[in-house]
């Protein structure tokens, strides 16, 4: 079902303060900002060979981020899968029992469509599938 991990995301309080630490220290390669208004979330991709790193920053006290910032404070926030088919990867999951938070794709940073996996069915890690 899965091909690859597209990213891995990483919760910040501040783009612009996470940044240098990736971009300069680390070395990796900077492709941008965005604001991902559905999620209430700026995010910052990065990429290390095929591999690529996703910062996010809530743009609201309301987004998931930020709750997730309250609770945990900064740090890994959720592995992102590229799939082939969403809808079908979707109907495979949901026929396996998992509980999905999107029963249907919707648009995430870059143009993709994706869908996320409850923690609670994913072993705590929350998971996002990307068509
Ligand atoms: N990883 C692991 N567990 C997480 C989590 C995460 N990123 N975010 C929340 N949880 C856990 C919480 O710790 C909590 O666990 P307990 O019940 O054991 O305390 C439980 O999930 C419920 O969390 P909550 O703080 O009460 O928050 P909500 O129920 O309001 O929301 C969730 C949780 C996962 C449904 C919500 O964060 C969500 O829909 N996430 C998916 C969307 C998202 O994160 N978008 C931003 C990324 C944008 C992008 O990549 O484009």
């Amino acid at each position: 079902m899965l091909t690859k991990i597209n990213h891995i995301g990483v919760a910040v309080a501040s783009l612009e303060e996470a940044l240098p630490f990736y971009r300069d220290q680390l070395g990796m390669t900077y492709h941008g900002s965005e604001e991902v208004a559905s999620q209430k979330v700026k995010v910052a991709f990065l990429a290390i060979g095929e591999s690529k790193i996703e910062l996010l920053e809530p743009t609201s006290p309301e987004s998931p981020v930020a709750k997730f910032l309250e609770k945990n404070g900064p740090g890994v926030h959720h592995i992102a899968y590229s799939v082939p088919d969403i809808e079908a990867a979707i109907a495979q999951l949901v026929a396996g029992g998992a509980r999905m938070i999107d029963a249907v794709p919707r648009p995430g940073a870059h143009g993709a469509r994706i869908a996320f996996i409850h923690p609670k069915s994913s072993g705590g890690v929350l998971t996002e599938i990307c068509g």
